[in-house]
């Protein structure tokens, strides 16, 4: 049945308020307007992010919300004006759109685009309204995406069409975990050939950041994480050694900076904890060592700038640097032509409806991706 331009009734897992289980329910999903595009999805992960919100740790969130922001799928119909994109193309939501027009995206430097909803929160398109609705009322988008949803509307600016080879239910993790780990190690550090890196956090993030560092010639690759059953994957894709911070009476930053002859090239934060980007700064050494943060946290970092002025360098970015629109099709031709494997990012796949089930699955440490099917 030809849906353009009709209102799509369909299933999404909607959050009402913070700290309760996704509820499946029906949604009406409006047509796209001009310069937008639906999306049929055809497979999400879940990442941490879509966790914070449901934890309640985003205090902006406005509700009810769709979540899912790693997702790919098939673009159904297009609005007046799209041009990129047309119905049956395969396409990635992207989580920083890049409207072209911006400052940020004339930086050559950055890829912050202005209309970027992050740490914003507002919700919803650029006309300040939704296209989506539950029983009668609106729900937002979750960083101009929402792929918890088997059809959502996108700006033309956040969404890029794919290679039509690839597997949808593998190039979804591009959509956001292995991008911003991957492009923090190889856009952001730019680690060398030959360097000494550590990853804090061994999830989807540090263990696509564990792919970069070994891509860019890293020669060693340690990585570091409470649960030491997330090891034996960080050495399967390239940790030359892991840590367990709690098998250490001293603190773990003390530990590496003898280990690696007075500190590693490269540090990266994949948890979210102030005091680990502390550790992560103080782990680098001291001349030259550069100290990436990709974790979000609503505390504040506080460190002696002592720690910096010998010469270490901290930097921070969203989606690993990479300008989106730009990028995303390369790292999936990248994906095509076997440069990396996300095979091992995959753990677990549910059907979508069991998207509370792949929660619970992060929530016990047993999952690095989960990726929901339609
Ligand atoms: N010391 C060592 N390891 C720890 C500690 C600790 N104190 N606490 C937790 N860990 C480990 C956990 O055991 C786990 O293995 C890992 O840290 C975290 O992994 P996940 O699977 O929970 O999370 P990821 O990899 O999906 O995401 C982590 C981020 C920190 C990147 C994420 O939570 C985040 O803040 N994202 C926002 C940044 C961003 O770019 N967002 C764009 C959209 S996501
Ligand atoms: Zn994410």
């Amino acid at each position: 049945m030809n849906t353009t331009g009709k209102v799509i009734k369909c299933k999404a897992a909607v959050l009402w308020e913070p700290k309760k289980p996704l509820s499946i329910e029906e949604i009406e999903v409006a047509p796209p307007k001009a310069h937008e595009v639906r999306i049929k999805i055809v497979a999400t992960g879940i990442c941490r992010s879509d966790d914070h919100v449901i934890e309640g740790h985003v205090k902006q969130m406005k509700f009810p919300i769709i979540l899912g922001h790693e997702g790919a799928g098939i673009v159904e119909s297009i609005g007046e004006g799209v041009t990129t994109v047309k119905p049956g193309d395969k396409v990635i939501p992207l989580i920083i759109p890049q409207c072209g027009e911006c400052r940020g995206c004339h930086d050559p430097n950055g890829n912050i685009c202005h209309k970027s909803d992050f740490g914003k929160y507002r919700g919803l398109m650029s006309d300040n309204t939704s296209r989506l609705t539950c029983k009668g009322q609106v729900v937002y988008n979750f960083l101009n995406t929402s792929t918890f949803t088997e059809y959502t509307v996108v700006e033309e600016m956040c969404v890029v069409k794919i290679n039509d080879d690839v597997q949808l239910d593998k190039a979804c993790v591009i959509g956001c975990g292995f991008s911003t780990g991957y492009g923090s190690a190889v856009n952001v550090a730019k680690v060398t050939p030959g360097s000494t890196c550590v990853v804090f956090g061994l999830g989807g993030i540090g263990l696509s950041v564990v792919i970069g560092c070994k891509i860019a010639g890293a020669a060693k690759i340690i990585g570091v994480d409470v649960n030491s059953d997330k090891f034996e994957k960080a050495k399967e894709l390239g940790a030359t050694e892991c840590l367990n911070p709690k098998e250490f009476e001293a603190p773990i930053h003390e530990v590496l900076l003898k280990m690696t002859d007075g500190g590693t090239n490269y540090s990266f934060e994949c948890i979210g904890r102030p005091d680990i980007m502390v550790s992560a700064i103080l782990s680098t050494y001291a001349g030259s060592g550069t100290t990436v943060i990709i974790g979000v946290s609503a505390e504040e970092i506080s460190f002696n700038p002592m720690i910096l002025l010998m010469g270490r360098t901290l930097k921070g970015a969203i989606f690993g640097g990479f300008k989106s629109k730009d990028c995303v099709p390369q790292l999936v031709s990248d994906l095509i032509s076997e440069k990396f494997n996300l095979d091992a990012l995959i753990t677990h796949r549910l059907p979508f409806t069991e998207v509370n089930k792949g929660f619970e699955l992060l929530h016990k440490g047993e999952s690095i991706r989960t990726v929901l099917q339609f």
